[in-house]
């Protein structure tokens, strides 16, 4: 049962039951999650959305130390809420790091200063699994104990088929070489209908899950994410959650669940307006009321801002990401504020003390490292 000081007979008719489920801890069905999504005030929302965040984590607001490694922008595809990604025959503004490039990006690190390395880019013609499989054993070789989570399942779906392999024996090859665990990116918004829209030529949202359900069973922890707060109306939104609560039920390999905010920088879709502050809220929100199945909410500060982070962790959120390092351009390069995202460890833990929550370092499975 949920801690939450609610007058039941107060709340509207209609909601009154789902939230009975709610603070009894029974889990909602669909229907029932669409209709407190669009229909109950912020403040009933946001107040089971932190009674289960405290129920769940309590005071612990979870981060690492890490980077980003973005071997290219380079993309075959051509989503249009992208703003990063250019096409092989445009050089302004494209980048190709080699192995040795980015092998010097880990190793001008102490072994103490980060403990994972986040590879996620554009999906290169010429950048294969042989090309990714040296670059994990090169850094391995160099910090073997260094946490690998790398390439969206929509990288994945593209290494794979181009060499001719099913997705176990890729991802085995993988996690052969040292790759610890995938992201949750490229996950979008699953319906058909609005997956058309605005990512059409990428893996479909059958084999992004399909891609996950074999990580997990291989034993490759991954985290899921979605993309909100542009053309996708509530229900997809649902729809999109309820597909990765089902996964996670039989699977128990997603970490982490992150809504990742539409911005409206420099890309096909610019003419969309950024959804309010009160939206992102209720986002996090349904997401922490919804999966009872998967332990975190990950805020992702480069992405959604220091200040709205910090407010989120009222809001059902429980990890902020990590010290990145301004290692990323996905997010500068689609016109967020902080346009070299970086946060000390001193940084990172006083933003979360501010807001009287307790920062954990953590590594890249949960296991606390430190109480700060
Ligand atoms: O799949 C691209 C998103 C994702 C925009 O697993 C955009 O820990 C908003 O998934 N506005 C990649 N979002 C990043 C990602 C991620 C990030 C941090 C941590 C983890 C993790 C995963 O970024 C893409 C897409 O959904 N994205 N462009 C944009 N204009
Ligand atoms: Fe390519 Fe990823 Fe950008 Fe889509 S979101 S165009 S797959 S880099």
């Amino acid at each position: 049962m949920l801690d939450v000081n609610i007058n039941i007979s107060k709340i509207d008719k209609s909601i009154q039951e789902i939230v009975n489920k709610i603070i009894q801890e029974t889990r909602i069905n669909n229907n029932e999650a669409l209709k407190i999504f669009t229909q109950a005030p912020n403040s009933l929302l946001f107040l089971l959305a932190n009674a289960r965040r405290e129920k769940l984590n309590g005071n612990n607001t979870f981060f690492n130390k890490n980077i980003h490694i973005e071997p290219t922008n380079i993309c075959v595809f051509d989503c249009k809420f992208c703003s990063y990604s250019r096409l092989l025959k445009e050089k302004s503004q494209s980048w190709e790091y080699s192995l040795d490039e980015m092998v010097n990006m880990v190793e001008k690190y102490n072994i103490d200063e980060i403990t994972e390395v986040h590879i996620v880019g554009g999906v290169h013609p010429k950048m294969g699994l042989k090309y990714f499989i040296e670059l994990i054993k090169r850094i391995k070789d160099i910090r073997p104990n260094i946490h690998i989570k790398a390439f969206t399942a929509v990288e994945l779906e593209y290494m794979c088929r181009k060499a001719k392999v099913t997705y176990k024996k890729g991802l085995k090859m993988l996690k052969e070489a040292g790759q610890n665990s995938l992201p949750g990116g490229g996950a979008e918004i699953f319906a058909k209908e609005i997956r058309d829209i605005i990512c059409k030529d990428k893996c479909t949202s059958k084999q992004w899950l399909e891609i996950h359900r074999t990580a997990h069973e291989i034993g490759m922890q991954s985290n899921a994410t979605i993309l909100y707060g542009h053309i996708e109306k509530p229900r997809h939104i649902i729809d999109h959650m309820s597909r990765i609560r089902d996964l996670q039920d039989i699977t128990n390999g997603f970490n982490a669940f992150i809504p990742l905010k539409y911005r409206n920088g420099n890309n096909q879709m610019s003419h969309l307006k950024e959804v309010s502050i009160i939206d992102d809220i209720r986002m996090y929100s349904i997401a922490r009321i919804f999966f009872d199945n998967i332990k975190h909410i990950k805020a992702y500060w480069p992405m959604i801002g220091k200040e709205t982070t910090q407010s989120l962790l009222s809001f059902g959120v429980d990890d902020i990401d990590g010290t990145i390092d301004d290692s990323t351009k996905i997010y500068s390069m689609a016109g967020v504020e902080d346009q070299n995202p970086t946060m000390s460890t001193s940084e990172i833990t006083s933003l979360i003390k501010k807001v009287k929550r307790i920062p954990i370092e953590r590594d890249s499975i949960y296991n606390q490292l430190k109480v700060h």
